[in-house]
Formats: C-alpha cells, sequence, structure tokens
C-alpha cells in the first residue's frame, strides 16, 4: 500500500510539474508577443539579446577623433620636412616658433626638422631644439656659394643701390646678409643636401605666431589636391625694393613663352595684362609648398635669368615677389592655394581664420585681425582668380 501510493505520488507530481513548465512559457512568449509601444518604459534590450540574438561580434564603432588628435594616424608622412633658417642669435626667436608649431601641428606628426644656417649652429642651439621635438632634427650649412653675393656683382654698383635705398629709407636698405638670405631663399635653398630627399617644406622662421590647431596634414593637403604653393598672407611689395624686377620678368617671358602655363595666375599680378606690376604677392616667410617646382626647368631657367641680372644686390629683390611671380606665371591657378584656415602672424601683419574655422580649429586670434579686410591685403585679387 505504501509503494503504490508513493509512485503515484511520483507521477503526479511529475505531471504537476510538466504542467507548470507548459504554463510557465506558453506565458512567457504570451507576454514577449505583446509590442512595446511605451516609449517611456525602457526595453530590456540587453536581457533580450542574452536570451534570444545569436551571438556576434558587436562592430567597433570609434568615437568621432578630437579636432587634430589623429591628424596624422593612419597614413604614411608625406615626403616633408619643416624648414627654418636661423642665425644662432635667432634662438629664442626660433624656440618660440618651433615650441608653437610642435604644439598646434607636429606633435602629432613628428615631421623632421631641418635647421640652415650660413655659420654652423651652436651646441646650444642645436640641443635647445632638438629638445622641442619628437621628430628628427638636422642641421645644415649653406654652402658659401650659396650665400655670399659673388665675385662678379660690382660693389659699386651694389653699393650705389644700397646708398640709395637708405636715403628712401627703406627696410634692410643697407644690408647685404639681408640680400644674401633673400637670394638664397630664391634660388638655393632646395638644393641643400639635406633637403635633397624631400619633396614638400612648411617654411618657418624665428619669432612668428600660429594661432589655431592645425586639424589635417597640409602636406597631405597639397599633394592629395596637386597644389604646388600654399600661402597665408598676401599683400603688395614696396617698389623701390624692386624697380627692375618686373621688366626683368617681361624680358624672360619674352624669351620663353613656353614656361608660362595655361590658366596662370597673370591676373592676381598685373591687372592690364602683364604690362605692369601691381605688387601683389605672397608673403613668403610663411610657405608651404613643393620643391619639385623650384627644381624644375621653368623656375630654375627663371631664377638663373634673374640672378644673372644682379638684382638681388644691385636692388634688394626679396624671395616673396620671386616666388610669387614664378608659382603665378608657371603653375596653373589651381595649383595655388590659400591657407585660410591657417591662424598666422608674422610682424607686422596677421591672417585670422574666420566663423566655423576659427571656433573649431581654437584659434587664440581676433577675428577682426587678420589682413583679407585690410586694403593692403591682395586676398580679394586672389579670390577673384576662381569667379
Ligand atoms: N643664417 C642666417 N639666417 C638669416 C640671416 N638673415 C636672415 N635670416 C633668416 O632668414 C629669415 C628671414 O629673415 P628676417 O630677418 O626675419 O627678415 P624679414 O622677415 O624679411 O624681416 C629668418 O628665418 C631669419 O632667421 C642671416 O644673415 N643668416
Ligand atoms: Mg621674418
Amino acid at each position: 500500500m505504501f509503494v503504490v501510493s508513493r509512485r503515484r505520488f511520483v507521477v503526479l507530481t511529475v505531471v504537476v510539474l510538466s504542467l507548470l513548465y507548459f504554463l510557465q512559457v506558453t506565458l512567457r512568449d504570451a507576454v514577449r508577443a505583446v509590442p512595446v509601444t511605451d516609449a517611456a518604459v525602457p526595453r530590456p534590450q540587453e536581457e533580450q539579446i542574452a536570451i534570444e540574438a545569436p551571438v556576434v561580434e558587436a562592430p567597433v564603432v570609434e568615437a568621432p577623433p578630437e579636432p587634430g588628435h589623429d591628424l596624422c594616424h593612419g597614413r604614411e608622412h608625406a615626403n616633408a620636412t619643416l624648414l627654418m633658417l636661423a642665425r644662432n642669435s635667432d634662438l629664442s626667436g626660433a624656440i618660440s616658433s618651433v615650441s608653437q608649431m610642435e604644439d598646434k601641428f607636429n606633435k602629432h606628426c613628428n615631421y623632421p626638422w631641418v635647421f640652415l644656417n650660413e655659420e654652423p649652429f651652436t651646441e646650444d642651439f642645436k640641443r635647445e631644439m632638438t629638445k622641442l621635438t619628437n621628430g628628427s632634427v638636422s642641421f645644415g650649412l649653406v654652402p658659401r656659394e650659396h650665400w655670399f653675393q659673388p665675385a662678379w656683382i660690382d660693389e659699386d654698383l651694389a653699393r650705389a643701390g644700397r646708398d640709395k635705398m637708405v636715403a628712401q629709407d627703406i627696410i634692410y636698405a643697407e644690408s647685404v646678409p639681408y640680400r644674401n638670405m633673400c637670394r638664397f631663399n630664391s634660388g638655393f635653398f632646395f638644393k641643400h643636401t639635406l633637403l635633397q630627399q624631400y619633396r614638400y617644406y612648411w617654411r618657418v622662421e624665428p619669432d612668428i605666431e600660429y594661432f589655431c590647431d592645425m586639424t589635417y596634414d597640409p602636406f597631405h593637403y597639397l599633394q592629395d589636391n596637386n597644389k604646388i604653393y600654399g600661402f597665408t598672407i598676401s599683400f603688395y611689395e614696396w617698389e623701390p625694393t624692386i624697380p627692375t624686377l618686373w621688366s626683368t620678368v617681361k624680358e624672360f617671358i619674352a624669351k620663353h613663352p613656353q614656361y608660362l602655363a595655361e590658366n596662370n595666375a597673370m591676373e592676381y599680378l598685373s591687372d592690364d595684362g602683364g604690362e605692369t606690376y601691381n605688387l601683389c604677392h605672397f608673403w613668403s616667410n610663411f610657405e608651404i609648398a613643393d620643391m619639385d617646382f623650384w627644381r624644375g626647368e621653368a623656375y630654375q631657367a627663371f631664377f638663373d635669368f634673374l640672378e644673372s641680372k644682379g638684382g638681388f644686390y644691385y636692388e634688394r629683390w626679396g624671395d616673396a615677389p620671386v616666388h610669387s611671380i614664378a608659382a603665378a606665371l608657371f603653375a596653373p591657378r589651381d595649383q595655388l592655394h590659400f591657407f585660410t584656415d591657417v591662424g598666422y602672424r608674422h610682424q607686422p601683419f596677421q591672417h585670422c581664420p574666420q566663423g566655423a574655422d576659427w571656433k573649431q580649429n581654437k584659434c587664440t586670434c581676433e577675428q577682426w585681425n587678420t589682413l583679407d579686410y585690410f586694403q593692403q591685403s591682395c586676398i580679394p585679387r586672389f579670390h577673384r582668380l576662381f569667379k
């Protein structure tokens, strides 16, 4: 009796438990089938995924990069270097410029630095510069023949030219080193041994200011967009420093018309189809540019022609008008680039980005203080090229 009733009890228990399990499953599915329409009720998503969803690897969604944060990650360096010509006495200005460049751009990218000087850099200078960057640093001596006034220049004529400018109260009127520097920057820097391996350079001077974070790599920008010359400030040259430059340019063009690019930027340089120079130029203390252009046939022929006239010493031809005229005439206009989003100052002028660029790039300049809006600016002429 006891044995039978125990067996019955076990059977009953199994039946009851099966029934309860069946009811639980049916009810649970019924509840899940009801759509959740009340947005205020949080859906137990994780629980659902845990129970029902097949296990799939969730895609890795990276947070959008902070502007500038990874501007050089994920892509090889362009073939480029940062470049500074400086004297040992420029040390404090060089420290200021290099640390700003590192902070605003190069700490993300570690492009190399090349420093050039016609005298050996002091150990102090080298130590200070090396300390400021994680990129490689090289110090080069400018060969004598790339720097000093050539022997064939008539010194009496050159002195007369300097005296005339002193009388006109022109800045650097009497300075031969300044003329050496302008000639070197016009025709020789890109021939330096340390620069042979590079195509693009960013020219940086001591004592300049950068106001904004770079949010992209400007070397890649030039490369990807087939640009050869980038600038931030453009205005009028002081005519007494270049009295015969434009007539020399016209003579060169008449001899070598083949070097004039189709769709060049002559209208930026001249308001009368090339007859006279309106003195507009790109301020070359900031340049991000392609040395292959300077190394190319047209520019080489152009520089040799200018050099043969002696105007770097008899007058005071600057590398800014020389580079600008060449870039505007021997390259198509769409290979020139206005880095409008780069905030930059070299005494006494500055360019300050506007609007969204100013905000996104965390610029510290005041937006009203930008040469573009002043009468001295040639930026409107540059813009008109593309209208
Ligand atoms: N090594 C060397 N660099 C010079 C000399 N003169 C000017 N520079 C550099 O050439 C660039 C332009 O000179 P800077 O005095 O700033 O001329 P400015 O910008 O036209 O007033 C700067 O990078 C200077 O450091 C010089 O005699 N020797
Ligand atoms: Mg300067």
